[in-house]
């Protein structure tokens, strides 16, 4: 009898040869890095994370460095045009980086990244109460729609347009400034954007902020925002910091601002 009811056991639960995805490493180019890796209950997809070296991924690295997440980090060169391709679209339909993959959850754009993965893992959040959540969430949409685009549009002037146009280059340059100024000012009074505490909000900032002197095209910036300086120079410190920008020795982006960069990422002209 226990021998029969051993045998049913065994053939009725046929046993599932679980195998370990393949993780797609560095050495793969955009593509193959989308392609979907199904889970298994024993081995979870690892997050993917779809990278460049610029300033909105960094942030993100910096906080799956800081949360200690395991994650798979994705090249797409924008200069190649590989945040066009299809697949990745399909990801981001804003054709930019970063962006993750989080088991069945795509999100985009790297404030949203930062508070998706902020309020998933409870790290780097102040208390959720509205009262905390109120700077919270008007720092974080400071930085994605002043900070971010004025310093973006005041490096395109600067450095990228096919024309010099002086009156854009003063009201960018202008703007990444004056937003620059907002920063410090809130900075001499408090240790992070947030009060004690390192937020997601201070890695927000850090994206952009450590980029001071090149976005104004002006070595001595930094004499201007002594406070926004001492956050920059305190994350920078920061061995998560290092882990993120260490990204840069894992897969050779094209550097040329050749003609397919050009057409890739100023589709406009
Ligand atoms: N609001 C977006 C902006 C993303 C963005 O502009 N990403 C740049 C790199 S920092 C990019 O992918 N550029 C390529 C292109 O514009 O084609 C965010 O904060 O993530």
């Amino acid at each position: 009898m226990m021998r029969e009811r051993a045998r049913r056991r065994n053939t009725q639960r046929p046993s599932v040869r679980r195998t370990r995805p393949a993780p797609v490493r560095w050495h793969g180019d955009a593509l193959r890095g989308i392609m979907r890796i199904p889970p298994t209950a024993s081995a979870p997809a690892m997050l993917r994370f779809y990278y460049s070296l610029a300033p909105n991924p960094m942030k993100v690295a910096l906080f799956l460095e800081e949360a200690g997440l395991a994650y798979e980090a994705i090249p797409v060169d924008t200069r190649k045009g590989e945040q066009h391709a299809p697949a990745f679209r399909a990801i981001n339909p804003n054709g930019k980086v970063p962006a993750i993959v989080d088991g069945d959850v795509a999100v985009f754009d790297s404030g949203a990244i930062l508070l998706y993965l902020g309020e998933k893992t409870g790290k780097f959040m102040p208390p959720a109460t509205p009262a905390a959540r109120a700077p919270l969430l008007s720092w974080m949409f400071f930085v994605a729609s002043g900070l971010g685009p004025f310093c973006g549009q005041a490096v395109h002037f600067e450095k990228y347009a096919p024309e010099k146009v002086p009156y854009a280059q003063k009201r960018y340059l202008f703007e990444a400034r004056r937003h620059l100024s907002i920063l410090d000012a809130r900075l001499s009074s408090r240790r992070y954007m947030l009060g004690d505490d390192y937020t997601i909000v201070d890695m927000n900032v850090w994206g952009w902020a450590r980029l001071a002197p090149f976005v104004l095209g002006d070595e001595g910036a930094w004499s201007s925002f002594p406070h926004l300086r001492r956050l920059v120079d305190e994350i920078a410190a920061r061995p998560a910091a290092q882990r993120a920008l260490a990204l840069k020795e894992r897969h050779a982006f094209k550097s040329e601002m050749d003609d397919e960069a050009r057409r890739a990422m100023f589709q406009h002209l």
